[in-house]
């Protein structure tokens, strides 16, 4: 695999000023970004805006790939398509731009297979763990989501914001915070709403999109997930599991599953929630929340060789459903004491 991670003088710098970064993309001839597998609305958000946007600006060497598509839920953004999965042979670029990827190997390995050494590497992401592996870095953990970063980038590089720009910006902070619920959101988060619904995005409509079109077989799996749940008995801790043989038989893609958590996250008394999703070769990806400022679960995560958010992580787990439930529970536990 190619590896264009971070071997520079600025290893470890994690606050590129914004016109160092607009200034190496005004240089670029051709552009590359993408973000995390498993894309969800901040990723797909954020590619999206800042691609559109350069673009608009009069770059004509614009690329966009994501490892695993974009989900059918937020193609709506991508009206032009302008978002595919990586080409098969490597291929070169000056610039290429990470977004709300908290780690080098979270692209995905077919994208890194893909780029040939040599690139500039932005790293633009939101997540603390990010260990600053771009060659230009900006990381802000105080931000709610990579497209409030990427919102201050934009105006400050005076890149336009269309209105389209404006609807992948609206829809990646939009989930990225619960719908503004999240603690991280802040008054300068609801400030950038009313500037994107200003410069043309139609958050109703929007809003709509993502939250009232999901589709039949993802309340099948609501279902299974709710008859799966489980709580300690203190009721401070809610978790599900969902087998890969539940999974199938509703006809789930592996997107479905986004969001299912706070099902049980939502629920008086539960303080950490957590999902565990059966994958195959015996591993298990662990989703989790906190309601408590007390009870960071990226830490918990991070024991996992996880990591995330303190309110939202997740780590991958080798070996059975029950094996990781057991563990879990246990890191859990601990931390509530
Ligand atoms: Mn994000």
């Amino acid at each position: 695999m190619s590896d264009i991670a971070n071997q520079t003088a600025n290893a470890g710098r994690l606050r590129a000023d914004f016109s160092e970064i607009a200034s190496v993309l005004r240089d670029a001839e051709s552009i590359l970004a993408y973000s995390h597998v498993r894309p969800d609305g901040d990723a797909i958000g954020s590619v999206l805006a800042l691609g559109m946007a350069l673009k608009e600006s009069g770059k004509t060497n614009v690329t966009l790939w994501s490892e695993d598509g974009v989900p059918e839920s937020l193609a709506f953004l991508d009206a032009d398509g302008m978002i595919s999965k990586p080409d098969t042979k490597p291929r070169t670029f000056d610039t290429v731009v990470a977004l709300d990827t908290a780690a080098y190997k979270r692209a995905g390995d077919t994208v890194l297979a893909a780029i040939t050494p040599g690139a500039t590497l932005i790293n633009i992401d939101h997540h603390a763990s990010n260990d600053g592996y771009g060659q230009l870095n900006h990381i802000d953990p105080s931000s709610p989501a990579t497209g409030q970063i990427l919102f201050e980038f934009l105006a400050t590089a005076k890149l336009p914001i269309t209105p389209s720009v404006a609807a992948a910006l609206y829809a990646a902070i939009a989930t990225d915070t619960g719908f503004f619920q999240y603690p991280g959101t802040t008054d300068r988060t609801h400030e950038i709403i009313a500037e994107l619904i200003r410069k043309g995005a139609d958050a109703p409509a929007i809003a709509a999109r993502l939250n009232d079109n999901s589709p039949r077989r993802r309340f099948d799996l609501m279902r299974v997930f709710l008859d799966r749940a489980k709580f300690d008995p203190s009721g401070r801790i809610a978790w599900s599991v969902l087998p890969i043989a539940d999974a199938k038989s509703v006809g789930a893609k592996p997107e479905d599953t986004e969001g299912l958590i706070d099902l049980i996250r939502g629920v008086e008394g539960v303080v950490v929630a957590v999902f565990f999703e059966e994958m195959p070769e015996e591993k298990v990806r662990i989703s989790t929340r906190s309601k408590s400022r007390s009870v960071d679960v990226s830490a918990i995560c991070a024991k996992l060789g996880g990591g995330g958010h303190p309110a939202a992580a997740g780590a991958r787990f080798a070996g059975t459903l029950a094996e990781a439930e057991s563990r879990v529970l246990k890191l859990v536990n601990d931390a509530l004491d």
